[in-house]
């Protein structure tokens, strides 16, 4: 061994002997508080499954599709569809432009999730919890009782749905957190609804208004899951990710990045990183809508990157039917040349789901797949 690495074996193990496994699950924003220089080995990942960073990111110049909400609803409605429909089908992403949602609830938002996570660590513990259904929750990996390895990423999940039963659990701290959170459920959850419109008729399964109003009327009262993601800068992000390759589980997943790069997509085989767009939201498929479109729209794998310098928030807005739902490949998208793909799937297989297992890839969706 060369002297520089038995150094590095030696910082690593020094550093480990003073952190108890217990401050690992108080998550990586209490480690860096702690000062660490090394990524502990609880973070390391395997070679094959770490992430290959060159200076010159070979996927630089790739850009998702645009979808501009504008034209979607104006007289290029029938065009704009079609870029949808092809977005869906060919990435499971798209960038969506002109929103219509003020910057100011934007900021508000990422700004209240920024000073969240700046509270002590006895104010945030406050919200830790193991129980997945629980309407507030913050924590440490991807699943931190599951993962064999961790991920450098915190979170607040806050439930949204119905507000008015969740809203006297959200926290109380910082002060502006549940005005913002609240403001910004309520705009994303109308976009959203705005969003399925469109992709039922980008299916084929709306022709009149009636039928719009009918198929609309379950999502509604559909699920919400505002989820803040907190990565602070890594000192050697070669070695972990701030969040492993997953898909969504939901219908759809409207996500807001700040401006510092880290999202990436399996697209072609390979790992593409998609570029912040200010003023934008990233919106992918999940995997009710590639059941519910019997796998016509891809629910797209896609990780994070954490990088040296700089710590990055998203927030993401994650839109399903309601709990008690069943979903399935929609009638009429099941015929001879295109059987059903999927079995029925429920939120409570879902959950417990991922209670009993470690959630990687699209193993979930997998074990829903009709051979
Ligand atoms: O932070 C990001 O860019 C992606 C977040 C994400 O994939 C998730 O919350 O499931």
């Amino acid at each position: 061994m060369s002297p520089t690495i038995v150094l590095e074996v030696e910082t690593r193990c020094e550093e480990e002997e003073r952190l108890e496994s217990h401050e690992l699950h108080k998550g990586v924003k209490h480690l860096c508080e702690r000062g660490i220089t090394k990524v502990p080995r609880k973070y390391i990942l395997p070679a094959l499954d770490r992430p290959i960073l060159t200076k010159k990111d070979d996927a630089t110049n790739f850009k998702l599709p645009v979808i501009d909400f504008d034209q979607l609803q104006g007289p290029n409605r029938i065009h704009a569809l079609e870029s949808l429909s092809k977005a869906c089908e060919e990435y499971g992403f798209f960038q969506l432009i002109n929103h219509g949602i003020e910057c100011q609830s934007i900021l508000e938002m990422i700004e209240a999730g920024r000073k969240f996570f700046d509270l002590s660590f006895e104010e945030r513990s406050k919200y830790m919890s193991n129980d997945l259904r629980a309407p507030v929750r913050y924590g440490t990996s991807f699943n931190q009782n599951k993962d064999r390895v961790f991920c450098w990423r915190d979170f607040l999940k806050l439930d949204c749905h119905p507000l008015s039963d969740v809203l006297p659990y959200w926290p109380s701290s910082p002060t502006e957190l549940r005005q913002a959170a609240v403001n910004y459920s309520e705009k994303t959850r109308f976009l959203y609804l705005m969003i399925v419109e469109a992709i039922l008729e980008s299916l084929g399964l709306v022709e009149t208004t009636k039928d719009s109003d009918d198929h609309i009327k379950e999502f509604r009262d559909g699920s919400q899951l505002l989820v803040v993601n907190c990565y602070p800068s890594c000192p050697e992000p070669d070695l972990t990710l701030g969040i492993p390759p997953h898909s969504d589980y939901g219908f759809l997943t409207l996500l807001l990045q700040d401006e510092v790069k880290g999202l990436q997509i399996q697209h072609e085989g390979r790992w593409v990183t998609v570029e912040p767009v200010p003023n934008s939201f990233v919106i992918n498929v999940g995997d009710h809508l590639e059941i519910f479109s019997n796998g016509r729209y891809k629910s797209v794998l896609h990780r994070v990157l954490v990088n040296r310098l700089k710590s990055r928030i998203s927030i993401a807005s994650l839109h399903s039917l309601p709990f008690e739902s069943m979903i399935r490949p929609s009638p009429k998208l099941i015929n001879d040349a295109n059987p059903r793909r999927y079995k029925d799937t429920d939120f409570a297989s879902f959950i417990e789901y991922i209670a009993s297992h470690e959630h990687r890839s699209k193993n979930f969706l997998e074990s829903r797949r009709l051979t």
